[in-house]
């Protein structure tokens, strides 16, 4: 490339530092005291886990023969699926017939029997600097929503949010819910025959999902027990590697109540294959039921459902403030 024709490529690659920040999917503060109760049961009675969701065909799981991204269900996820779409394919497209169209015009038009003597040209400013600056003015357009996309994804969630510990071992997830009392869930792959059973896709389905509260951010810190696996659900737009000795972490709003699958997404060994992530996007109300159902607490359950969480609100004193809350007793106290 010319020494001149730097200039306008660094003055565009500037221009990508400017990128206006994407709007991080912060959704509403969700009402995290607004637990109903399941049951007008006794106070000390176990809480019944809620009925399990049904896994959905072409919902958050692969389709047989398909090739397109996974229906999107966060807000970072709609946006890199609109990118995809509407910004790369037509671009790739175009540029992908576009130098095919050239390459059969040279073929054709410049063989040996219809262009005897070749001309002996050997420069064009003016398409040296078209081949120079378009290129560029393509790679500026892909990087500005590209660049506030992963600013986005790597925001971080507020307080309000729910925070699952993700854990990877050789080959198994466990999950710590450590806001919510720090109870464990331990999820294997369910065998061939139970998924079928079920009604759930093979090697995706496990014996014990993680449940979430839908329109609620959720952080999600991963980390290993031996070594790299990642935490990856297509569907949420999200992926991130599981490193044993740090923690790593990464978020989604999940906007659609259902059943999502993902898979460790890391070679992480033998039976790396064998180890899929289920998640269950649930209401509020249910997720509370859930929670109560494992011997977890609500933080920071408050008569007022729409208070936010105040940074006094630790994950002990939320626990003592549910039980009071007048309408989240049943599956706060019975979490005792
Ligand atoms: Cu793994």
């Amino acid at each position: 490339m010319n020494v001149k024709f730097l200039t306008p490529a660094l003055v565009a690659i500037g221009l990508l530092f400017t990128a206006p920040a994407f709007a991080q999917d912060t959704a509403p503060a969700a009402p995290v005291a607004e637990a109903a109760a399941p049951s007008a049961a006794a106070p000390a009675a176990k809480v019944d886990a809620p009925a399990p969701l049904m896994a959905e065909d072409g919902i958050g799981q692969p389709i047989p023969k398909g090739y397109a991204i996974q229906p999107q269900v966060t807000k970072n996820g709609e946006f890199a699926l609109w990118m995809h779409n509407a910004i790369l394919m037509p671009i790739i497209t175009i540029i992908s017939l576009f130098v095919l169209g050239l390459l059969l015009w040279v073929i054709v038009r410049y063989r040996r029997a219809a262009n005897p003597v070749p001309s002996k040209t050997s420069h064009n400013t003016l398409i040296e600097v078209v081949w120079t600056l378009v290129p560029v003015l393509i790679l500026v357009g892909i990087a500005i929503p590209s660049i506030g996309l992963l600013a986005a994804q790597y925001k971080p969630v507020g307080a309000n949010a729910v925070t699952i510990k993700a854990i990877g071992n050789q080959w198994y997830w466990t999950y710590e819910y450590p806001d919510h009392g720090g109870f464990e869930i331990v999820s294997n792959m369910l065998s061939d025959e139970e998924a079928k059973k079920r009604g759930e896709p093979r090697l995706l389905a496990v014996d014990n999902r993680i449940v979430v509260p839908v329109n609620t951010p959720v952080r999600v810190l991963t980390t290993s027990n031996d070594v790299i696996h990642a935490w990856a659900m297509p569907a949420f737009w999200v992926k991130m590697d599981a490193v044993p000795g740090r923690i790593n972490e990464t978020s989604f709003t999940a906007e659609r109540v259902g059943v999502y699958y993902g898979q460790c997404s890391e070679l992480c060994g033998a039976k790396h294959a064998y180890m899929p992530i289920a998640v269950e996007v649930v209401p509020q109300a249910q997720f509370a039921q859930w929670v109560a159902s494992k011997g977890g607490t609500m933080p920071g359950a408050k008569p007022a459902a729409t208070a936010p969480v105040s940074e006094a609100t630790n994950p002990k004193t939320g626990a003592e403030t549910a039980v009071d809350a007048t309408n989240a007793t049943a599956p706060a106290a019975a979490a005792q």
